[in-house]
């Protein structure tokens, strides 16, 4: 069943096998669409390379989203090899360690501008030259990913659960913008999966684990497949109707009151 079939699909954040961006990908390739990756940094590109050729990505570019210039030429890029696209996977985020730890009260100004640079208008950005490259008549997905500390306080997570609350605004905002060309935008609230940006030094990321596994209505994690089965459909045109959500993927953690 080739849903996406000639659907042609740029996701960004891909940074191991471990990554989010990597079960969607995989999600978007089995239902057949075409995939273009970017890459932070040479380090990464030699891990991203590989993994994305391996499902056959066309295009696979250097992209830092903290700069207008490397988002322009990495979509120039897209433009120059494929004309159009039809789906945006935003898959990024970050913050400075010393910021998820401690005291939000702590965050200094440019912690705050730097983590809400890349982890939301990053997506203001990049929807905005996905706009440019999408058919109006045939519309488009923007998918991007988020986590239940925008709505919550979970303890660490700090400054960017204040990016992730305005990056969930601005799902609502780009949506209504992007609506009259039948442009879809979406969150995916995922549960705590064990990533690079999860593992990477965050200390009581077990007990987050632990907490899904004792108190989510289906006490079982999630994984990057999970993620990946949910964009796939959001993609698709059954869902053609459904757009400015947050849709969680958290085995029902976000319902319980105790
Ligand atoms: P990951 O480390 O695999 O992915 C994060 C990506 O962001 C990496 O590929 C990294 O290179 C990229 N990135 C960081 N700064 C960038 C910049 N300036 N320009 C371009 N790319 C940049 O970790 P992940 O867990 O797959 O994270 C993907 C998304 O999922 C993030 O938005 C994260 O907040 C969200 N999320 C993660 C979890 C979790 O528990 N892992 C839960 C809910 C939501
Ligand atoms: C991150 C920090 C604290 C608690 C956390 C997380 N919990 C979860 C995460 C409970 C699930 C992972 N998450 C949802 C993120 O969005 C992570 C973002 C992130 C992670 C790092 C680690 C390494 C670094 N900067 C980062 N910036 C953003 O240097």
């Amino acid at each position: 069943m080739s849903t996406l079939a000639g659907k042609k699909a740029v996701i960004l954040g891909l940074a191991n096998d471990r990554s989010i961006a990597w079960g969607i990908a995989q999600a978007l390739r089995a239902a057949g669409a075409e995939l273009a990756f970017n890459y932070l940094g040479e380090s990464l590109e030699r891990r991203v390379r590989p993994l994305a050729e391996s499902l056959g990505a066309s295009i696979i570019e250097p992209c830092d989203v903290s700069s207008d210039e490397q988002i322009a030429s990495f979509f120039g890029k897209v433009k120059e090899k494929w004309g159009g696209i039809d789906i945006l996977i935003h898959s990024v985020a970050f913050a400075n360690k010393t910021d998820l730890s401690g005291r939000f009260v702590d965050t200094t100004r440019d912690g705050f501008r730097l983590a809400l640079d890349v982890s939301a208008f990053s997506l203001v950005a990049t929807a905005r030259e996905a706009e440019k490259l999408m058919d109006p008549a045939k519309g488009g997905t923007v998918i991007t990913l988020t986590y239940y500390g925008s709505e919550k306080v979970m303890p660490g997570y700090n400054v960017m659960g204040v990016a992730k609350a305005a990056l969930e605004a601005s799902v609502r905002y780009l949506a209504h913008d992007l609506g009259p060309k039948k442009i879809r935008v979406h969150a995916i609230s995922a549960g705590p999966i064990k990533t690079l940006a999860a593992a990477g030094g965050i200390s009581n990321f077990r007990d987050f684990l632990g907490q899904i596994e004792q108190r989510a209505p289906l006490h079982e994690n999630v994984s990057p497949e999970d993620v990946g089965s949910l964009a796939a459909y959001l993609c698709q045109d059954g869902a053609r109707h459904m757009t400015g959500n947050v849709l969680y993927v958290d085995s029902g953690f976000n319902i319980m009151g105790a």
